[in-house]
């Protein structure tokens, strides 16, 4: 019990110095249980929202668009990878955390649960949802866990490109035909709200924040996030020369920021629980796809024993 209460002791002092923890550091049940909760939340995220865009490789509108768009759908690849490896040092597997998203279990971003109907989606996701992502993620570059923090870097980076080729589209087709402008508002008014949901639940609701706070794993509140992805945002849409879909949206002089409407959380609700557009097209097309390629895993996991067989019998004949 002293002992315990030594290393959470500890663990307390080194959130306060701003140290990181790191995967063999003690560390409370409760902050391992939340860090796992919101990284593979993450990385079902990045995965799931290879989908969206993924739907218009085959449609781009040139071979410089297309080859942009598969990279950047290969960087959420990667994105995944690195966050479902960072999870895994909290002691999950990646099949439990696979299998808890593939039987609707573990949440992901509730903004891919939206349809890409033009490609002009292409430019707004790139925009909106990867500059919300940054935002939102830059913080957690300083999470109090070490190599989830350590993941973001090499994320926000790439996160940060995905917004430029976004936005460049955004420009190409706001300054093209009328047809083409009329096609960026139409995708900016559908991506707009959902997009101010990314950054979940305003914090008067918001179960985890407090505590993520305490702990250093978040950094900003849910709503202060919004609020300055809000107060970049709204100038870039006017130099595209695009209305933001929001009668209420003003420059408030005494706060420095602009007002907004309200959110819908009726819809953000029936979202998360399943009712979205497109839940249930992303849930069967991920586990089609993680059943298409277990043959894959079947041959890396009969190579890699044998290659540590083969391993071992040289190091026991040396
Ligand atoms: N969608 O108490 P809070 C990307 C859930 S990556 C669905 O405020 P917390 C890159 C929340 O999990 C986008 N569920 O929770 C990309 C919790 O449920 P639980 C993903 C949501 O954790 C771009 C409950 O509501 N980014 O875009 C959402 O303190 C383009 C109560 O909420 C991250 O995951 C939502 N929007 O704060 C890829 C960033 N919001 O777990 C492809 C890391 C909340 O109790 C293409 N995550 N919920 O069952 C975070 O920063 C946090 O987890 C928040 C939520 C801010 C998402």
């Amino acid at each position: 019990m002293t002992q315990e209460m030594d290393l959470n002791q500890r663990f307390e002092q080194y959130i306060a110095a701003d140290q990181k923890i790191e995967a063999k550091d003690w560390m409370p049940d409760a902050y391992r249980k939340t860090l796992i909760r919101q990284i593979s939340q993450h990385a079902h995220s990045e995965i799931i929202g290879m989908q969206p865009e993924g739907n218009w490789i085959t449609r781009a509108p040139s071979l410089k668009r297309k080859s942009i768009l598969l990279a950047k759908v290969q960087d959420e690849a990667g994105h995944g990878l690195y966050l479902y490896s960072a999870a895994e040092t909290l002691g999950i597997s990646r099949d439990e955390m696979l299998d808890a998203l593939h039987t609707g279990k573990a949440k992901y971003s509730s903004i891919f649960n939206y349809p890409t109907l033009t490609w002009a989606d292409m430019g707004a996701v790139g925009w909106l949802v990867d500059g919300a992502a940054i935002m939102n993620q830059v913080p957690l570059c300083k999470c109090s866990y070490g190599p989830y923090a350590r993941a973001m870097v090499r994320v926000c980076k790439e996160e940060s490109f995905h917004q430029r080729q976004g936005f460049q589209i955004m420009l190409t087709l706001s300054q093209g035909t009328a047809e083409q402008k009329e096609l960026a508002q139409d995708a900016f008014n559908r991506w707009w709200w959902p997009s101010l949901m990314m950054f979940g639940p305003n914090d008067a609701t918001s179960k985890h924040s407090e505590q993520s706070m305490r702990w250093k794993i978040k950094r900003f509140s849910n709503d202060e996030l919004r609020q300055r992805f809000v107060d970049m945002t709204v100038p870039q849409a006017e130099l595209l020369g695009l209305t933001v879909p929001d009668a209420d949206l003003k420059w408030n002089e005494v706060t420095g920021h602009y007002d907004f409407g309200p959110i819908d959380w009726g819809e953000f609700e029936q979202v998360v629980a399943g009712n979205g557009p497109c839940n249930r097209e992303r849930i069967d097309t991920r586990v089609t796809a993680h059943e298409n390629g277990a043959w894959v895993r079947e041959a890396a996991t009969a190579y890699a024993a044998k290659s540590s067989k083969r391993a071992s019998s040289q190091n026991s004949a040396a």
